[in-house]
């Protein structure tokens, strides 16, 4: 939750900090040199330009904006500036190589630290720092370094995905969930019609396309109880779903057509069996597990052969964040504490996610479960602006995403770290992406003339 008190604050955020640069100390450090320069894949950067990337970042918003420093070394900003160069076009850039940018981010890291101990957090009514641009708000509750922390806990969410298309033998490992009996709950959960609270005006570190908090009045719906499974999805495939266009938009039909896709990315039928690779390994697919590596277009398919449709992004926030006995929205589809082991598969403790029906202690009031981590959830919404945003503290976070190009997804997966999890938390990406790690629940209406 919020802290208030400057001295937690300020260890929260180096303990944040801390966690971030350890998960990216291990994306780096368990693969040779040549593995960190190279390109695994056309849809992603080499590993040393997130390093480097993210040790700029760092520097740009903490060391400059807030600290009011000069620039380390102004000449390599265009290079790990995301919007000058495209992810295909980076290999071919003069990268710092890989000492050179471990150095750099653990320099731009060591001067932060020394920023820490001398920024006064302040809220509404404290003293604003006379570098701070932004006014206020940049530091109010440590927002620019929570911004920070979860940025590179989402580049090392960007490098996972990176180690699985990598080609080559395991180079992490992570011990698997706990196995879990098969769900016999019941597969579905009626949420009621009715306004509810949707976005945030009050979580410190929520990011700008998150806020402001505003009411949304939705009709009553049916949404699954877990996100779908493997052995679900396997029955669209074995019932010949890839070859059959009622099921598919017409541009989801044309996009399956035109690169023979017949099943999950990393997914490969052998015999009567169908096997996927995962980190370097090759495994059964195992049927309780949530589906991984769809894009929308096959989300939305097999929903429509289901006889269901995508839950909208409202709705999935409702299903997540309403509490009919409190008649407010919570932070967490189990109330207000933050994330713990026991609520949800978050944090790469895991490279795999969970068993359906898993952390019933994490489930929402309603009853559904896995909403936050082990698969990130695409909804049926495009990503548009909440009445009210204002980009905050960059346009290129969020704003010159917004429009039909891009699909939300909810929710987080096993790579996502709690500190860049949340209730309101939205990400986007196309509907033909399907390299990260992406899944699905679907949902009817109640009614039939809310369809
Ligand atoms: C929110 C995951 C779509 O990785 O493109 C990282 C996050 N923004 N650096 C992305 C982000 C700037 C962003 N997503
Ligand atoms: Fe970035």
């Amino acid at each position: 939750g919020a802290a208030t008190d400057p001295e937690t604050l300020r260890e929260r955020v180096l303990s944040t900090l801390t966690t971030a640069r350890d998960r990216t100390t291990l994306l780096t450090s368990c693969v040779e040199e040549p593995d960190l320069t190279a390109q695994h894949s056309p849809l992603m950067s080499p590993l040393v330009w997130d390093l480097a990337h993210i040790g700029n970042q760092e520097e740009l918003w903490l060391l400059r904006a807030v600290g009011g420093r000069e620039a380390m070394r102004p000449e390599i900003d265009s290079l790990y500036d995301a919007f000058e160069h495209p992810r295909a076009e980076r290999p071919s850039l003069p990268l710092l190589p890989p000492d050179e940018a471990r150095k750099y981010a653990a320099e731009v890291r060591g001067r932060v630290i020394d920023l820490l101990e001398s920024t006064a957090f302040h809220g509404a009514h404290g003293t604003r720092p006379a570098h701070d641009a932004h006014g206020t708000r940049l530091t109010e509750a440590g927002f620019a370094f929570g911004m920070i922390a979860q940025h590179e806990q989402q580049h090392d969410e960007t490098m996972l995905i990176t180690h699985q298309l990598r080609r080559g033998p395991r180079a992490l490992t992570a011990p698997d969930p706990e196995p879990a009996p098969p769900f016999t709950g019941p597969s579905e959960v009626f949420v009621p019609g009715g306004p509810f609270t949707m976005g945030t005006s009050t979580e410190p570190w929520a990011l700008d396309n998150e806020r402001p908090a505003h009411v949304r009045d939705i009709p009553a719906f049916w949404i699954d109880t877990t996100p779908v499974t493997n052995g679900a999805y396997l029955a669209f495939v074995e019932d010949g779903g890839y070859d059959d266009p009622r099921w598919w938009g017409p541009d989801g039909w044309t996009h399956i057509r035109a690169h023979g896709i017949t099943a999950p990315l990393f997914w490969r039928r052998d015999g009567g069996q169908w096997l996927r690779r995962r980190f370097g390994a090759t495994e059964a697919v195992p049927p309780e597990e949530p589906v991984l590596h769809v894009s929308w277009y096959e989300a939305d398919a097999y929903a429509r052969w289901a006889g269901r449709r995508l839950p909208t992004e409202a709705e999935w926030e409702k299903a997540a964040r309403h509490d009919p006995a409190r008649d407010r929205s919570t932070r967490y589809p189990w109330g207000d504490a933050d994330p713990g082991p026991e609520h949800a598969n978050l944090g790469q403790r895991h490279l795999r996610p969970a068993p359906a029906g898993s952390y019933p202690a994490g489930e929402s009031p309603l009853g559904v479960r896995q909403l936050i981590g082990d698969v990130w959830e695409w909804t049926a919404s495009d990503f548009l602006p909440y009445p009210g945003f204002t980009a905050f503290p960059y346009k290129e976070y969020s704003e010159v995403f917004f429009g039909p190009e891009y699909k939300v997804l909810r929710g987080g997966s096993f790579a996502v770290d709690p500190v860049a999890c949340r209730g309101t938390f939205r990400n986007w990406d196309y509907p033909v992406r399907r390299q990260i790690f992406s899944g699905f629940r679907t949902a009817r209406p109640a009614r039939a003339e809310d369809a």
